[in-house]
């Protein structure tokens, strides 16, 4: 109040959700938007990890409520308040390399202005989108067709969609919240899951589900948001500073998972060696692309209209930048 009055800003505490741990990538992204928030303002930005707050739902939750003013959810478990963000569990859908996939999250209109809309409808100002890695699939043991999937459970994040894709590569979906997958894994509840592998080593997921599939089907992607009342009650200054955080606090996540995925896959066969790594061949990833088109329409059935629109405005990105 003081500070208002006197012209002086007033030095407020923002508190952050997201869903990973101590190191890993939305954390670095966090301590990132909040050093440069720390340096250009009065501000300061309280982080929470995951498990200190609850589930990436409660998270979710609390900034609708105005409770959080920022939260990185993952559109794995957006799908049931936005189901357009099941877009990125279209299998075959996104790029394969690391360079591509940057430039579509830099350029992509998709990316950048549909999903800003879809959010704001949530009351949530969509701040980024980034990627963290390309998907692996982990086992019980080597997969390397839909036949040999047959029978097995396979977690997957909180969204209709990405049961479809799993039912479709011959699997039994099985959606579960982050917390219970190590347990899952280790009781034989599930045999299988997909995450990217800087994640499988950080959570030691291969511990319990040692057998790595690259299947090279799509890339894990989160989004670091704001309550929009917040957000619209900063001054334009203000808003800008958290608009240049967010940007810059991307390039230096992308700088992170650049050869991340090495790093983390050296550590994990140094440390176990009941680990296989099965790189499909293009001919084995062509049995399971061949089921993509039946996923891409049952998001179209999800989606309607607004789904087939923002799936072209997708495409065509991907187009320009290939
Ligand atoms: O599989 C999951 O649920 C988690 N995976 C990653 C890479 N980040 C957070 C998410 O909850």
């Amino acid at each position: 109040m003081l500070g208002s009055v006197s012209g002086m800003a007033q030095a407020d505490t923002w508190r952050y959700a997201h869903e990973e741990y101590d190191g890993d990538v939305q954390d670095v992204y966090a301590q990132k938007f909040k050093e440069y928030v720390e340096k250009n303002s009065e501000h300061n930005v309280q982080v929470y990890r995951f498990g200190e707050l609850g589930e990436s739902d409660d998270i979710m939750e609390q900034t609708q409520a105005g409770i959080l003013q920022f939260v990185n959810q993952s559109p794995g478990f957006t799908g049931a308040l936005i189901p357009e963000a099941q877009i990125f569990f279209i299998p075959y859908l996104m790029p394969t390399d690391f360079n591509t996939v940057v430039k579509f999250f830099e350029n992509s209109k998709a990316i950048n202005e549909d999903f800003v809309d879809l959010y704001a409808d949530q009351g949530l100002e969509l701040l980024k989108m980034y990627p963290e890695g390309e998907m692996v699939v982990t086992a019980d043991e080597p997969v390397t067709s839909p036949s040999e999937f047959n029978g097995k459970k396979i977690r997957t994040m909180t969204n209709p969609l990405l049961s479809s894709t799993y039912e479709a590569f011959g699997a039994t979906p099985t959606p579960l919240p982050w917390g219970e997958v190590y347990g899952a894994l280790q009781t034989n509840m599930i045999q299988g899951q997909e995450n990217p592998i800087f994640w499988i080593e950080s959570g030691g997921l291969y511990e319990v589900s040692p057998h790595l599939i690259f299947t090279k089907h799509g890339w894990f992607t989160t989004a670091m948001m704001a309550n929009q009342d917040f957000f619209n009650g900063l001054s334009a200054a203000e808003q800008k500073m958290v608009r240049e955080a967010s940007d810059w606090a991307f390039d230096e996540t992308i700088e992170h998972i650049d050869g991340l995925a090495d790093r983390s896959l050296e550590k994990i066969l140094a440390s176990s060696d009941e680990v296989t790594v099965t790189r499909l061949t293009e001919a084995q990833m062509n049995e399971f692309r061949k089921r993509a088109p039946q996923v891409e329409k049952t998001f179209i059935d999800m989606t309607g209209n607004g789904g087939q629109k923002l799936l072209n405005q997708f495409k065509a990105d991907l187009k320009a930048i290939k």
